[in-house]
């Protein structure tokens, strides 16, 4: 009896002294390589990460600015103050950047968010977008090659509902029918094809995940979605300046980032390297996006008049909420189709948690409590 317990005395003496199953816990973490950190997608990954007990290295072209951003966004102590998130400089339209980074990290997944994401900008900048877009996926993929990493490091590759671009709504769902329309949708058609090259090619863990539109608050305000409930909590609180929007009846399938990147780590956690759609499956168009959001605070739109005319008019009073503003238009616009997220639903065993109601709510809430603050402190 007493030898049995010096003997488990021992052992445990052992496991909480000994230094190499210290070591063994230590490295039992794993080290995630999140390139465009300071996004929306990337906020969120990082988060998402470190609550899965990773260690989060983060790159930025600017992490001065990034930690500023995560600071006024709300990251501080969940990003900031982790000792387990790490911000590091770098940028990957710069291979000797791309290549030192992963060289010290050495990290087991790396997920490549960073983008040139405006479609619109895409028109204006399309050397700029295929620079980072399409080549900055080949430089990190490349790195994997030169460092000898392909069977040690998964890769994950924020690919784009914009690669179909021409897709014709009606016709049968094809995975692999591309005809994107815009120089961003291009691009990142290139870095989809170059993801499954080298994953065909030197057998890299490699996947993409085909993103649809994916909102939050921490949206860019250029973008549509957050364009209108920014717009929808100013007119609330007060101002009467005139929301001037695009096409009102483009049509987009909207889903919460937040609910987006567990997808992104989930395909890294599969058996086998493969491509998923990452959608809700429901299609809205952008004059539902603002009835919906202005209607969150109660106040109804009526549409008037046809065409660059059109107006949206607040119901109650008459005010014009809505006007047509031709510069919105893009040259070429994607055609939107409903996806067939079975595959993704089955394989990956993934669903968005979000619908299209609650990411408008979600929106509008943190819209109005930040300009009341904002109020507040003027
Ligand atoms: O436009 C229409 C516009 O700029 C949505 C990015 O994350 O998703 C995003 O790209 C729709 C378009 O996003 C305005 O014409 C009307 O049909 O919010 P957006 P996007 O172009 O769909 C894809 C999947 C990505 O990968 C991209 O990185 O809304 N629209 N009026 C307008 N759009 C904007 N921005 N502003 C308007 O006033």
């Amino acid at each position: 009896m007493l030898k049995k317990t010096t003997v488990f005395l021992i052992l445990l003496m052992h496991f909480v002294h000994a230094d190499p199953s210290a070591s063994a816990l230590e490295n039992s973490q794993k080290k995630a390589l999140i390139f465009g950190v300071s996004g929306q997608d990337g906020t969120y990954l990082a988060e998402f990460l470190l609550s899965k007990n990773y260690q989060v290295h983060g790159v930025s072209r600017n992490p001065r600015l990034a930690e500023e951003l995560f600071t006024i966004k709300g990251f501080k102590i969940t990003l900031l103050e982790n000792p387990d998130f790490i911000l590091l400089e770098g940028d990957i339209v710069n291979s000797t950047s791309v290549i030192k980074l992963i060289d010290k990290v050495r990290p087991d997944e790396i997920y490549n968010l960073a983008a040139q994401s405006s479609v619109k900008q895409s028109f204006e900048t399309p050397e700029e977008t295929s620079e980072v877009n399409a080549i900055g996926t080949l430089r990190i993929l490349d790195a994997l090659q030169l460092l000898s990493l392909t069977k040690k490091v998964k890769f994950f590759q924020a690919a784009s509902s914009e690669i179909y671009g021409m897709y014709p709504g009606n016709a049968p769902y094809a995975k692999y029918r591309f005809h994107p329309k815009t120089p961003y949708g291009i691009a990142k058609l290139y870095s989809y094809w170059i993801t499954v090259n080298y994953r065909e090619a030197y057998g890299i863990f490699a996947c993409n995940g085909i993103l649809f539109n994916h909102e939050s608050p921490l949206r860019g305000e250029g973008f549509v979605t957050r364009k209108i409930t920014q717009a929808a909590v100013k007119y609330k609180l007060g101002s009467r300046e005139i929301l001037k929007l695009g096409n009102l009846d483009a049509q987009r399938d909207w889903g919460y980032a937040k609910d987006y990147v567990e997808a992104m780590w989930l395909m890294l956690q599969q058996d086998e390297p493969d491509d998923f759609l990452i959608a809700t499956g429901e299609l809205h168009s952008v004059r539902e996006f603002v009835e919906q959001a202005f209607g969150e605070l109660d106040i109804e739109i009526v549409w008037k008049e046809t065409g660059i005319d059109e107006i949206g008019v607040d119901k109650a009073t008459g005010q014009i909420i809505v006007q047509i503003d031709s510069d919105f238009y893009r040259p070429t616009e994607t055609t939107p189709f409903v996806p067939n997220v079975t595959e993704t639903d089955q394989k990956l065993n993934w669903k968005p948690k979000t619908d299209f109601r609650e990411l408008v709510k979600i929106m509008i809430e943190a819209d109005y409590k930040r300009e009341k603050s904002l109020s507040h402190n003027q």
